[in-house]
């Protein structure tokens, strides 16, 4: 069944309400709900988080919805304290769609862990769950969605790889009935700016001494790896958000040494709180050898293109009021690489913003195992 199919089946099944935060898997499920016309139903709400969407959809259920939130099965381990405290908690029903990274325990390092536990994690929240078969998948659908309406929770299905497969470009909806406010599709047509990544990603990279960066995870590492793999660089694959939670840990144990992150806007949103922490917390100071360079495409490139929140928000602002030293937006390669060797020498802490277009380049995943990211780092940062 195709993403758009299975749109149609929520649809037929009464779901009205529909956020999350992107996965691969579920790319052409998303993108069929991105497309839908606002009118009764509510077009895909792209989340900062997984616990945000089970927020959403808290308050969508309380005002007469019927929702469901897309995630990954690693969004299980954000969402943990939302499942227990507010949507069990309250009996709240809602239909989780929960991708399956990890299946049967092939995959990519990250995501071997959180495959293993993810029925058992489900089970010892009291979460009830399925597997969205192949050939079953409206029957699935029914007997979640009864569940929910009947036991007044969260029930959850979920999506192994190749279940959905991808959709065929979708014609643009007619213009008909109700007034339609326009939705954006994806790829979105307002394409923040025309540079690469990658072109920004190599200009970054030629403006760095011997600087230690922190990478978020998805495609900003695997493309900084393709530009050039350092041994000061760290691959952090998994734990979307916390690459400059890492880099702000180090920066404090570090003084001495400029510290960079290499964050996505995706990842610093699912971490917001993390700019006046670096811009002030009263409790650490603001660490001036702190160089925060975020490559905001508008999207979750990494898994489809998905529209990110970033949209329209002008993140360096955001760090300027955050208590930034020095915040400023660049989208030329000429611009990234002055930004950065301005950043590099000067007391910060720095937020570079960098516009770039929602264009990726193919990039191999990381090669080393995880240990051997963190034992090289450490090497290269001379740490006991
Ligand atoms: C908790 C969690 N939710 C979802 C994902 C799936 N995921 C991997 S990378 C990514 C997008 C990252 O977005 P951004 O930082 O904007 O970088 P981009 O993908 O655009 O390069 C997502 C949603 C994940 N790894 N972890």
């Amino acid at each position: 069944m195709t993403g758009r199919q299975f749109a149609d089946l929520l649809d037929a099944h009464g779901f009205d309400f529909f956020t999350g935060v992107p996965c691969s898997l579920a790319e052409g499920l998303i993108a069929a709900l991105e497309r839908r016309p606002r009118g009764s139903r509510t077009p895909y709400i792209s989340a900062a988080r997984e616990d945000v969407a089970l927020g959403l959809a808290a308050g969508a259920w309380l005002g007469g919805r019927l929702p469901a939130v897309i995630m990954q099965n690693s969004g299980l381990g954000t969402s943990a304290n939302a499942l227990v405290s507010l949507s069990l908690l309250y009996r709240l029903p809602t239909l989780l769609l929960v991708t399956w990274r990890g299946f049967e325990g092939k995959d990519a390092p990250e995501h071997i862990v959180m495959g293993e536990i993810t029925r058992p994690l489900l089970d010892l929240m009291g979460v009830p769950h399925r597997v969205l078969a192949r050939g079953s998948e409206e029957a699935d659908l029914a007997w979640a969605g009864a569940l929910a309406l009947r036991s007044s929770q969260p029930v959850a299905l979920l999506l192994p790889p190749r279940v959905l497969e991808a959709d065929t470009p979708e014609p643009a909806a007619p213009a008909t009935g109700a007034p339609q406010t326009p939705v954006p599709t994806t790829p979105p047509s307002a394409v923040p700016s025309s540079l690469p990544r990658f072109e920004a990603l190599r200009a970054a990279v030629g403006a760095l001494g011997s600087e230690p960066v922190v990478h978020a995870n998805g495609y900003v590492c695997r493309e900084s790896f393709a530009v050039r793999d350092r041994p000061e660089n760290f691959y952090m694959i998994g734990s979307m958000g916390l690459a400059s939670s890492i880099a702000l840990g180090l920066a404090l144990a570090r003084p001495e040494r400029r510290i960079v992150v290499f964050d996505g806007d995706g990842n610093l949103l699912m971490n917001l709180g993390i700019l006046p922490m670096v811009g002030g917390g009263p409790a650490i100071g603001r660490p001036t050898n702190f160089v925060h360079v975020v490559f905001d495409n508008g999207v979750y490139g990494s898994t489809g293109g998905q529209l990110s929140p970033s949209r329209g928000v002008s993140l360096a602002a955001v760090a300027a009021a955050c208590g930034y030293a020095r915040a400023e937006s660049v989208d030329s390669t000429a611009g990234v690489e002055s930004a950065l060797r301005g950043a590099i020498i000067a007391d910060g802490p720095s937020f570079i913003l960098v516009r770039v277009s929602a264009e990726e380049r193919p990039a191999p995943r990381i090669p080393y195992a995880p240990e051997e990211i963190r034992d090289r780092f450490r090497r290269a940062l001379g740490s006991p």
